[in-house]
């Protein structure tokens, strides 16, 4: 399907089968407000609750959007996002871009001084104060809603673009709320609006740690609210110009419709879909932060030096029988929209190799990147190899530059796990930050939020609580000779080599460090289908504020309403149970759900 196609196709609702049909007339059911609706798309038209809408752009300049990309990470969804709609971007390069904009996007990633800082440097700030000002299309996503505000204490106190009264501050962590706030949430709907009139009960995707609040003095800008610990500005509007916390590129479907409703101008909206306000802006009493269920791609060269998906049992991914190759169990790119399109709250690949490899030589896996960010639209992680090294030509890359790499093709964090614990060993010995590891770098530059330590526990069994210098838990079934106790030792190089660390101290370091989440597997658990090491999650969720991923174990839908209920874990990660089909993530979530845990359908 050419783009101009699609465009015509995407004016209208149902894009999850824009994405999951890459062309092709298909069929899709998917759950919506609790009702099963059958959608139907074919190229030209498209129906939706017994409508046929089409969009055509009048000219080849309505189908251009200037985008505003400084440069300071992913804006590849962005990109992805607005071609799919079948638009063409034209890139800010000068200050007159931004003049002649017909419309606009500020997808604001990094931090909020640098980008200040960046937008000043290259003069733009004037110009887009003048284009806001003046009432014309914008889109601000992220930190793009945060730089309107007149300042921010990210980084000190920097001044903003003063478009909207008010000083974005930090979420309170002090509370135990988990910072980042990552995750999908609710929006508190509170005023009609073209581009949020399909959203209505549905979740979208934030990741910030920092946020701006609803004040007498910016009442007319507040179109929606979220609450995470506080009530939080999830969406502003005025005129022409929208603005965004949360990221529409990357929540899902519903993100879709967000982005093509701006970019059409709100023109295939109807006017009953924009007084549906009502329907979302009464406020849910609890947390309405979806607990995530994340589909798990471990992925290396089989023998033939093809880049497959596996699957260990304790990590080890050799069939045990006849020549022991690598269990290859499906193309990455295939399997990772395979389960965006079943509802995945999130995708991750993890090179398992990668410490032995030099991951920028890795060109395959960079490739599968940049294929699967043009058809999953909602966050995607890889891990594996991030560390500085020499490739084979001795030319030295920093772990920083591997990152950027990875991010640049499409991914939204990175999960740090070797080189982690060799920081967190340093820091813990020293009781120093040297701002050098991969971790501190990685995050300084792409925030916190962009950061995953994967931590590679094993369980090992000793007698005393006090056998060990680290924190031990008393466990609830004894060891293979009677032993009570129990500490989790980090383990590197694939679960290869033991280190002097416990899962606790190791969390606790590489909080500080810079981490923005903890990737909890456990070598022990992984592949056996017996349920996630509960005991693990609760020790690691204690040690830190910062979100916990439960990995490694699930093998029946009880296992994740069994994690989410009896411990902290924001989100479960699991390989195995949906690689070989056994349960589908419908199923899982319409459990979850059932078991009173709030879920993105
Ligand atoms: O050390 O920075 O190069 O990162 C390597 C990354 O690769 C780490 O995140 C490490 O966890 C991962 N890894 C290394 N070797 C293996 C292996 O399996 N031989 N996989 C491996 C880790 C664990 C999970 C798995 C869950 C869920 N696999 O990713 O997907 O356990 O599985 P299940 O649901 O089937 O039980 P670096």
């Amino acid at each position: 399907m050419d783009c101009l196609a699609l465009r015509s196709a995407a004016s209208s609702l149902c894009l999850e089968d824009v994405l999951c049909s890459q062309g092709q007339l298909r069929l899709a059911e998917h759950l919506h407000d609790g009702k099963l609706r059958r959608n139907a798309l074919t190229s030209q038209v498209l129906r939706t609750n017994g409508r046929i809408s089409a969009c055509k752009a009048s000219s080849n300049q309505d189908a251009e959007v200037t985008l505003l990309d400084y440069g300071a990470g992913n804006v590849r969804s962005v990109r992805n996002a607005i071609h799919l709609m079948g638009f063409q971007i034209k890139d800010v390069n000068k200050p007159e871009d931004i003049e002649n904009a017909n419309r606009l996007i500020l997808p604001g990633v990094g931090s909020f001084a640098a980008a200040m800082a960046k937008l000043e440097e290259k003069c733009f700030v004037e110009p887009l104060q003048a284009y806001i000002k003046a009432n014309r299309p914008f889109l601000g996503v992220c930190l793009g809603l945060q730089l309107l505000f007149d300042s921010s204490e990210e980084g000190g106190h920097v001044k903003g673009l003063g478009i909207i009264p008010g000083v974005v501050g930090r979420f309170d962590s002090s509370n135990g709320l988990k910072v980042p706030h990552i995750g999908w949430n609710v929006l508190q709907l509170k005023k009609p609006s073209k581009i949020l009139a399909g959203v209505k009960r549905n979740h979208v995707y934030f990741v910030h740690s920092y946020r701006a609040v609803p004040l007498v003095e910016n009442e007319d800008w507040v179109l929606a609210t979220t609450v995470y610990g506080e009530e939080f500005l999830a969406a502003v509007s005025k005129g022409n110009v929208y603005a965004t916390q949360f990221h529409p590129e990357k929540s899902g479907v519903v993100g879709l419709d967000i982005v093509r409703r701006f970019l059409d101008g709100g023109r295939s909206c109807e006017a009953e879909e924009i007084s549906r306000v009502a329907e979302t802006s009464s406020m849910r009493s609890g947390s309405t932060l979806a607990k995530r269920v994340i589909a798990c791609l471990d992925v290396r060269s089989n023998d033939m030096g093809d880049l497959v998906v596996t699957k260990g049992d304790q990590y080890d991914v050799r069939e045990q029988s006849g020549d022991q190759e690598v269990r290859n169990l499906g193309k990455p790119v295939d399997l990772a929209s395979r389960y965006y399109e079943d509802g995945a709250d999130e995708v991750t690949f993890l090179n398992i190799t990668g410490f032995r490899d030099s991951p920028l030589g890795d060109i395959p896996m960079l490739e599968v990147l940049r294929s699967t960010s043009k058809r999953v639209f909602v966050p995607l992680t890889v891990g594996g190899g991030i560390r500085d090294f020499k490739d084979k030509d001795g030319r030295y890359y920093s772990s920083l530059e591997v990152a950027s790499e990875y991010f640049r093709s499409g991914a939204d964090k990175i999960s740090i796990g070797t080189d982690a614990v060799y920081a967190a060993e340093e820091y813990l010995k020293t009781g120093k930050k040297t701002g050098t590891s991969s971790l501190e770098q990685i995050s300084s530059v792409y925030g916190k939020q962009a950061v995953i330590v994967s931590v590679d526990p094993r369980r090992i069994y000793i007698k005393g609580p006090n056998d060990v210098p680290f924190k031990t838990i008393k466990v609830q079934t004894t060891g293979p000779n009677d032993e009570e106790y129990a500490w989790y030792q980090c383990m590197v190089k694939g679960g290869r080599e033991g280190r002097p660390i416990g899962a606790f101290e190791l969390a606790k370091a590489v909080e500080d460090l810079g981490a923005g989440e903890i990737l909890l597997n456990c070598i022990d658990c992984d592949g056996q289908g017996n349920g996630y090491d509960l005991d693990l999650i609760k020790l690691v969720s204690e040690a830190v504020t910062i979100p916990v991923i439960a990995s490694s174990g699930a093998g029946s839908i009880h296992h994740f309403s069994e994690v989410f209920l009896q411990t902290p874990a924001s989100a479960a990660l699991a390989a195995g149970i949906f690689h070989r089909k056994e349960v589908p993530i419908m199923s899982v979530k319409e459990h979850m759900m059932k078991a009173g845990i709030e879920t993105r359908i």
